[in-house]
């Protein structure tokens, strides 16, 4: 990587659709600067913060990668993005690049956006059935994890993972695990799925991210009350005992 580029990553200060970001670059001994935009409790100062297309781009959200002169949004390209950015694609062939790219994606997508959103259901859908939302979700994402589980084993993930850097991948995973077991007041485990539990505790990037947060403790979402929202959330799941 050049020495002159100057990285930027406007995102809220919660670990939402940021986190692995901070996590992977922090890991990799890449300076950034991590601009932790803080929200007032009435979110009054985000109209002016969006309408300032320096810190959220041309889609005005968040986040927002700054590389240089480029303003990146969108979560999927800007993991797109970095992992060629890094030199990580050069170092995979074909198969492994595609791997890498799907379970990118699917991390994200098909884990960690539906425990964001589960979080801020009865917010963006007034009057939603919390505990039906959470019931339905813990299914899907345990299905998904076995499926996960399986992948990563015929893949040889755990192997590979050793033997390279930690790359984009791996911090979308690790992110989308811990937030899993925070949503769902561990309910949903993966102690029984051999490869993720594995790739939980030994991933090489997750002393980091742990350290991360520890250092900068952060909610999951920016979502006004996130606190009793989880508890509405657990309450439901231990009713459903
Ligand atoms: N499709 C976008 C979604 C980004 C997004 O929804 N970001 C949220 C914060 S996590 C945001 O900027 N919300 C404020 C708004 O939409 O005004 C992506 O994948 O990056």
């Amino acid at each position: 990587m050049p020495e002159y580029t100057e990285i930027t990553l406007h995102y809220f200060d919660v670990r939402g659709r940021g986190q692995f970001i901070r996590g992977l670059l922090t890991h990799r001994d890449i300076p950034f600067s991590d601009d932790r935009i803080k929200l007032n409790a009435d979110n009054s100062n985000w109209p002016a913060i969006r309408s300032n297309r320096a810190v959220s781009g041309d889609f005005q959200k968040l986040p927002a990668l700054q590389w240089d002169d480029l303003i990146l949004n969108e979560v999927l390209v800007i993991l797109d993005f970095l992992q060629e950015k890094l030199g990580d694609n050069a170092l995979l062939d074909e198969r492994t690049r595609a791997q890498h790219a799907m379970l990118r994606s699917s991390a994200f997508l098909d884990l960690l956006t539906p425990c964001i959103n589960l979080i801020w259901c009865d917010i963006f859908h007034p009057g939603t059935n919390v505990a039906g939302a959470t019931a339905v979700l813990k299914r899907r994402i345990e299905m998904h994890l076995a499926t996960v589980n399986q992948t990563l084993e015929q893949w040889g993930w755990l192997n590979a993972m050793n033997e390279r850097e930690v790359m984009v991948a791996d911090a979308v995973l690790w992110e989308a695990l811990d937030v899993i077991r925070l949503t769902f007041d561990d309910k949903v485990s993966f102690d029984d799925l051999a490869a993720l539990a594995t790739f939980y505790d030994a991933c090489p990037g997750a002393a980091t991210f742990k350290k991360l947060l520890t250092l900068k403790p952060s909610t999951i979402t920016a979502r006004p009350g996130e606190a009793e929202a989880l508890i509405a959330i657990h309450a439901s799941l231990n009713a459903g005992e």
